[in-house]
């Protein structure tokens, strides 16, 4: 059986609760067919959540990693098609760091695409009912770090794992807290068509079964 891992972060900003890690918890509990998923909730702390990850990722030697978080203030699900080569923090990380214009990776290259057919991913979660939209950027906080961290991880180990990030928006209970108008997604239809969208990204990576 193929191996999923989902990571969620934990909350931060003030906030209550992070919808990434609650949807991660519904997405493996419930399952994808033909896959074994594991799930990961990762601290809002610079290192320590792409250091986590790679540790899974050598543990589980997942097949696919797909790495949720929250963007608040986005109102669609927007797979990422590329992480970045930089840290550069508006607001400290759970631990207080507050990086600003440093590389994630001295030596590394300047961006990775993510190996997920993000558009395809986007299109399906439409269809599905639930907004989405390619982005083409996974800003420069924890995200972004990590994201860019594991496919760093994945290209120079030359290992057979394919990763994603996909960012969320606020659930109605966050936005019923802010002051300002904030868009929001329920949990059902933000798991419904994250559900979509990652089956659409597995059965691409999935070779078609040889007929006999
Ligand atoms: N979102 C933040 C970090 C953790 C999270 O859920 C981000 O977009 O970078």
């Amino acid at each position: 059986m193929s191996r999923l891992l989902i990571t969620g972060f934990e909350p931060f900003g003030g906030e209550l609760v992070n919808p990434s890690a609650l949807a991660a918890e519904r997405l493996a509990e419930d399952g994808f067919a033909g896959w074994q998923t594991d799930r990961l909730v990762l601290p809002v702390i610079r290192y320590r959540a792409a250091e986590l990850v790679i540790a899974a990722i050598s543990r589980q030697m997942p097949d696919a990693v797909v790495l949720l978080g929250q963007a608040g203030g986005r109102g669609r699900i927007t797979p990422e098609r590329v992480a970045i080569n930089v840290d550069d923090y508006r607001r400290p990380d759970n631990a207080g760091n507050q990086p600003v214009d440093e590389p994630i990776i001295a030596d590394g290259p300047a961006a990775y695409f993510a190996h997920l057919p993000v558009k395809l991913m986007a299109e399906r979660m439409r269809a599905a009912g639930a907004p989405a939209i390619l982005s083409n950027t996974a800003g420069t906080y924890l995200c972004n770090h990590v994201a860019y961290a594991v496919l760093h991880h994945i290209a120079t180990r030359g290992l057979p794992v394919r990763a994603g990030f996909i960012h969320v928006p606020y659930l109605p209970e966050q936005a019923a807290r802010h002051e300002v108008e904030t868009p929001s997604l329920s949990m059902e239809t933000l798991t419904h068509g994250l559900r979509a969208g990652i089956e659409a990204a597995l059965a691409s990576l999935t070779p078609a079964p040889v007929a006999v």
